[in-house]
């Protein structure tokens, strides 16, 4: 290929990937966010583009109600290295949804409930993370898709939430909540019918790009088993950021999902000394092979997301 033709694929190349994600960013409204990632033929770096300008959505504020009793004991430690996600029922408590089914790009009311192990609704009693009551994460199966939701709790535990699944596809759906004193994550599939192509992960490469930031993983030797550090340095433009904002009571939000099954590993946000642009977990990746970490972090108002792919040894 002659050199303006080379020119001439890569700008129709910028063009799609752009395309593809201002359709995207419109698509939302301020409930939602959708961030596209993978699509890696725009990684000159390695990392993946993830580009999305659609803010992220609030929606708490639940009603508090009573009635809420015999939450089983538990304590942070023993299982905080034990991925979740994977079950519909951990511990007895169960995430029970409405539907199975959305129709992709049409906004649905999408709700569920969490049953406690005799099977009643839990209506109170859950403990804030990371200052809200639940984290819902929905992800494409694939990854390549990724949305990050705060369901408003109505009086009798019902918890809705608008939700706009961008594409067809098989989508996974975690609740992240605590309650009786155990974090517990809870999966369950959800389904919008239509043609789906998969989207292969980018190679893990030190540096990612998302929403028009950059950020770059210093991580040293990822090694399965072995607790983490992972600081991840913010910048646009080729500047550092500096004025990251607090979200969700810490600088920044990571979800870590496992690729082949999706565990979603708890991830905790440190503080320490890490410069102003920097952002910093604590994580355990339990088993080698590759991991998709999806950043969150806030500047000017607005929810950032940055994801990447890395590798974790033996
Ligand atoms: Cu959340």
């Amino acid at each position: 290929m002659s050199v303006p033709a080379k020119l001439l694929a890569f700008a129709a190349l910028l063009a799609a990937t752009f395309g593809v994600a201002v359709a995207a960013g419109d698509a939302f409204g301020p409930e939602e966010r959708a961030t596209p990632v993978g699509h890696g033929t725009m990684r000159a770096d390695g990392g993946g583009a993830a580009m999305s300008s659609a803010d992220h959505g609030e929606a708490d504020g639940g009603e508090p109600a009573g009635g809420h009793e015999g939450a089983a004991g538990g304590g942070h430690d023993a299982a905080a290295t034990a991925p979740g996600g994977l079950a519909a029922t951990e511990d007895g408590y169960q995430l029970q949804p409405t539907a199975t089914t959305v129709e992709a790009g049409k906004r649905t009311r999408f709700s569920f409930r969490i049953l406690d192990p005799r099977g009643r609704v839990v209506r109170s009693g859950y403990e804030p993370e990371a200052e809200r009551e639940l984290h819902l994460i929905v992800v494409r199966r694939d990854t390549g898709r990724f949305l990050h939701l705060h369901p408003r709790r109505a009086a009798d535990g019902t918890w809705s939430v608008d939700l706009r699944l961008p594409t067809a596809g098989v989508y996974r759906v975690f609740a992240d909540f605590v309650v009786g004193g155990k974090r517990r994550t809870l999966g369950v599939d959800l389904f919008a019918p239509g043609s789906f192509r998969p989207e292969p992960w980018p190679a893990p490469a030190a540096v990612a790009h998302g929403d028009g930031f950059t950020t770059t993983l210093r991580a040293g030797d990822l090694r399965a088993g072995r607790a983490a550090d992972l600081t991840f340095a913010v910048g646009r433009d080729g500047r550092a950021v500096t004025d990251l904002q607090p979200y969700l009571g810490a600088r920044g939000h990571l979800v870590a999902l496992r690729e082949g099954d999706l565990a979603y590993l708890h991830v905790h946000p440190q503080g320490g000394d890490a410069g102003p642009d920097q952002i910093r977990f604590a994580a355990t990746f339990p088993t080698p092979g590759r991991y998709r970490l999806f950043l969150q972090f806030q500047t000017d108002g607005r929810v950032r997301t940055v994801a990447r792919t890395v590798e974790v040894s033996r």
